[in-house]
């Protein structure tokens, strides 16, 4: 074990140390995970939902507190930071309603009776990132302890503060011992052994698709189960027959909400050629409008990236040849402040249309028709989300249905809701969490043959 520091990105300040886990601490949490299986596996179906509510429960009571320590841990905004925490409580309470519903199936065979069962996996291993460390965590956990697993939990190192209060909480609802497991250390070691350890029967990655990769090729080698949440470059396309007043009122917020740091964030705005000019006109007044400062302040609407590190990162996209249209405000002094910037890319291979910034950048091109629209839509090796703006419903359906990407909105920018599913085509991801089929991705399916001959 040894001892790190969080970093507070709005301030600076260093807000609390925390315990890193080594290889041995990693195990053990393992291995009592391990032991633990059985018991949790055999509970009764309405004992483990019982359970899981009481979980949820003490999640909505402790709410505030949560979301104060996500203000102060990741910077995210307190409206934000409210609906995470409040979103952990939802998917455990939806996650309650699940190990009742776990339903086999009866299949007609001759001479017996043919049935499956959705076995738990065991121990499963969940790595998440920084940028949503709640709800990420729990779309995975919910589902995964409802369906009968123990789960071992690796927030990032950067972020471990609110991953470590929900262990705490899940004990005092009274999970079982060791059912539910924070154990918060460096990605390349703890979550490296969630990969390599043979009892660990799932992994569930949330983050970069780098490192997504590394870990799919790391869970081929025992064929181990893997969720993989990546990257993405998505789409906003904005037709001329959109209500444009409400395309470039809320295009902003549809990227620059926690700072950018968003899987789903809509960074690249395509724009129909005829409408481009009066678009970019809406849209100015909006990006200078998002309010960038404290994000304890109930009126912030964007706060800081979340380390120095990252805001350089971000800033390297900024080169000196980069066009620039427009960018918001930030505030002077200490944290990781960036400006909401609006970019007019060179070409199609800019690193601003072709690469995820993870940050308050968004690139605005403009298009031909439907087809050119879907095409450059497409032309991207991500597929998370999207939006379309237009009032031709029948349009609004076959731009959906074209554009390769699993989360798509029709003029509006919602992307996740608890009960429906959530996940990426192409190199945003592999498998869904979510919605009425998320326990399943946390079983097994059997299927028994029983004889009836005499
Ligand atoms: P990653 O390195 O992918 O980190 C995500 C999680 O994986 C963290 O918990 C990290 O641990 C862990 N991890 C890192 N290396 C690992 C390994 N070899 N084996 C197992 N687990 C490992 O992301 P990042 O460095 O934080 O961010 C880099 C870029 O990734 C961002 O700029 C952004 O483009 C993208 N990103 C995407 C998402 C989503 S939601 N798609 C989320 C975050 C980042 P530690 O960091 O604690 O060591």
């Amino acid at each position: 074990m040894t001892t790190s520091q969080v970093i507070n990105p709005a301030t600076e300040k260093v807000v609390a140390t925390f315990e890193s886990a080594d290889v041995a601490a990693t195990d053990a949490a393992i291995e009592r995970a391990h032991r633990a299986a059985p018991g949790w596996r055999d509970m009764a179906p309405g004992d483990r939902a019982r359970l899981l509510r009481r979980f949820a429960e003490a999640v909505d009571a402790d709410l505030e507190n949560l979301a104060r320590l996500e203000v102060a841990n990741a910077g995210h905004t307190i409206g934000n930071a409210r609906w995470e925490a409040g979103n952990v409580r939802d998917v455990l309470h939806y996650s309650a309603g699940l190990p009742e519903r776990l339903l086999g199936s009866q299949i007609p065979v001759a001479g017996g009776i043919d049935i499956t069962f959705h076995e738990p996996l065991g121990v499963v291993g969940i790595i998440v990132p920084w940028n949503f460390p709640m709800p990420i965590a729990a779309w995975g956990f919910g589902p995964a302890l409802a369906a009968g697993n123990t789960v071992v939990l690796k927030p990032a190192e950067l972020t471990p503060l609110t991953a470590l209060r929900l262990g705490e909480l899940a004990l005092a609802a009274g999970l079982p011992e060791h059912v539910f497991q924070v154990v918060s250390g460096r990605g390349s070691v703890v979550g490296q052994r969630f990969v390599t350890h043979p009892a660990v029967r799932k992994v569930v990655f949330t983050g970069s698709t780098e490192v997504g990769k590394q870990i799919m090729a790391g869970c081929a080698e025992q064929v181990k189960r893997v969720t993989l949440e990546l990257g993405g470059k998505s789409a906003n396309i904005v037709f001329a027959d959109a209500d444009l007043d409400k395309a470039a009122a809320t295009a902003p917020y549809a990227v620059f909400d926690n700072a950018g740091q968003d899987c789903c964030a809509r960074s690249r705005i395509l724009v129909q050629r005829s409408v481009f000019d009066r678009f970019l006109e809406l849209l100015e007044p909006a990006v200078r409008g998002v309010r960038v400062g404290d994000p304890a302040d109930e009126a912030t609407e964007m706060g800081p990236l979340i380390s120095a590190a990252h805001r350089e990162r971000v800033a390297g996209f900024l080169e000196p040849s980069t066009k620039v249209a427009f960018t918001g405000t930030r505030p002077e002094g200490p944290g990781f402040w960036f400006p909401p910037t609006v970019v007019l890319p060179a070409g199609p291979t800019d690193r601003v249309l072709t690469e995820e910034v993870f940050g308050p950048v968004v690139a605005v091109l403009p298009f031909t028709d439907e087809a050119d629209a879907i095409r450059i839509a497409n032309d991207s090796e991500y597929g998370l989300s999207g939006s379309i703006w237009t009032s031709d419903v029948g349009r609004a359906l076959r731009v959906t249905r074209a554009v390769e990407a699993g989360n798509l909105s029709v003029n509006s920018h919602s992307s996740v809701r608890y009960w429906t599913p959530f996940g990426g085509f192409k190199q945003s991801g592999l498998g869904r969490e979510l919605g009425p089929d998320a326990a399943r991705a946390f079983t097994e399916t059997k299927n028994v043959f029983i004889a009836t001959d005499q």
